[in-house]
């Protein structure tokens, strides 16, 4: 056990912090502080346990505190602290991307490493706009992302977002062509289904409309979460994503999978498109790469999308993107030993084997006062509550208040509550958050 606290900053001391996704007047009035973690739960500076319902932000899939990380960073940077990807190479960066291409959807074996999931998003879509280019059809510069979805806070992956407040404060800065389908979220239909909803697959034919709209020849790819987190656990409709992916083929449009999230076990496969059986052109992820013990992103690639890009001089450079972190040698050697984690306890598939479980107790919360949505797909979560009138979101985050005043971490996002506990959950902590949480709701007016 890791036996340092920091202790918590003194109030005066909380000014310099511009906290990211935070009231920071609410919290600096009255801070959270988290000051040690190790396997589910993490540890308050006074010392009081708390149950992680939520894997830090969906990246600490192995639990915290995973020794054979800490070993491998320290090493790691006792042994090369730094190395350029520039033009040079240094062995684990390429022993790494090995490694992921290895339990990656079929042919998407080659992989750019970036440092965040807004990083890998950005990524993905210049890659998508320069494939066309590369191969003779640079007017494909369009892109579609979707209602309610979320790609991160980069150009791009705000442009291609679909959720309000990330976007009306940069409304003019968008990029200007970029369109979004209609998103899958349909309560009146689709309320208290476990599992994938079975109304909506026809919301892909959304595709056709904007294609009738824009011209296929006009659109380089589209980018959808397979399951949305931050917009409160968005469900793919049963072969929702299939059909997706037939306009795309049949239109020569390239499909990205943003598996930021799902990525690394969370839905019982390593990713969502093993999970559901659909192979996206690109894929990116981040978070449980390296266990979120240290940055790190990853964009995968079918290899002809790699290869249309290997022509002209060979000594020209063929894609001029990078960042100077890209395959960093700590990262790389703490996703090296988070991959062994995972693989040596089973853990990219555990999501399966506890799903009917997890779906069974989440469920048991139906019935509790203002609950009119609950959704589960693997070991995702998401409860609905009512949102009080003129004030949406109090509720929800008070919900969340009264959890960690209880011990117990959950995420809100409006009036959903999210959850998203490590994959090294067990029987009685999915009892004791969904106990919890059931408790929170039943005393929150
Ligand atoms: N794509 C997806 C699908 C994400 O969920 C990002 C990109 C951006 O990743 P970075 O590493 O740049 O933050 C994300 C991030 C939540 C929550 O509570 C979700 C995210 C981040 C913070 C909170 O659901 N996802």
């Amino acid at each position: 056990m890791n036996a340092r606290i920091t202790p918590a900053p003194a109030k005066t001391d909380l000014d310099a912090f511009w906290m990211p996704f935070t009231a920071n007047r609410q919290f600096k009035d009255h801070p959270r502080m988290l000051a040690r973690a190790e396997g589910m739960h993490y540890w308050t500076p006074e010392g009081r346990e708390v149950l992680d319902g939520v894997a830090g932000l969906w990246c600490v899939n192995a639990g915290h505190g995973r020794r054979e990380i800490t070993e491998a960073v320290t090493k790691q940077i006792g042994a090369m602290d730094f190395a350029p990807s520039f033009q040079m190479g240094h062995p684990i960066a390429f022993q790494l991307a090995s490694r992921l291409a290895a339990i990656a959807p079929p042919s998407m074996d080659r992989v750019f490493f970036t440092n965040s999931g807004s990083e890998s998003v950005d990524t993905a879509l210049k890659i998508a706009i320069a494939y066309h280019r590369a191969r003779g059809q640079g007017q494909r510069t369009r892109l579609i992302g979707r209602e309610k979805g979320y790609h991160g806070v980069g150009f791009g992956g705000m442009s291609v977002g679909g959720m309000v407040n990330n976007r009306k404060f940069f409304a003019s800065a968008m990029l200007p062509s970029v369109d979004h389908l209609s998103h899958t979220l349909d309560i009146g239909h689709n309320a208290f289904s476990r599992g994938l909803p079975h109304w909506g697959m026809h919301l892909a034919n959304d595709l056709e409309r904007l294609i009738a709209l824009h011209d296929a020849s006009t659109i380089a790819a589209v980018i959808v979460e397979p399951i949305g987190g931050s917009a409160g656990v968005l469900l793919p409709p049963v072969g929702y994503l299939k059909r997706l992916r037939e306009i795309c083929d049949k239109h020569d449009i390239l499909l990205i999978f943003d598996e930021v999230i799902t990525g690394f076990g969370r839905t019982g496969k390593p990713f969502a498109a093993l999970t559901f059986e659909v192979t996206p052109d690109i894929m990116t992820t981040a978070k449980g790469l390296t266990n979120g013990a240290i940055p790190m992103g990853a964009v995968f690639a079918q290899r002809k999308i790699y290869d249309a890009f290997m022509q002209g001089p060979e000594n020209a450079i063929e894609l001029f993107h990078g960042y100077t972190y890209s395959a960093h040698p700590v990262a790389c050697a703490a996703a090296l030993a988070t991959l062994d984690i995972y693989e040596r306890e089973g853990l990219l598939t555990r999501a399966a084997t506890l799903s009917h479980e997890w779906e069974e107790t989440l469920h048991s919360i139906r019935g509790a006062p203002h609950v009119v949505d609950i959704r589960n797909y693997g070991l995702i979560g998401a409860v609905d509550l009512e949102p009080r009138v003129g004030k949406p979101g109090a509720r929800a985050f008070e919900v969340f208040l009264k959890c960690f005043e209880k011990g117990v971490l959950i995420r809100v996002t409006g009036d959903t509550v999210a959850l998203s506990p490590p994959l090294i959950i067990e029987s009685k902590q999915i009892s004791r958050l969904i106990g919890t949480l059931a408790e929170a709701i039943r005393e929150t007016a």
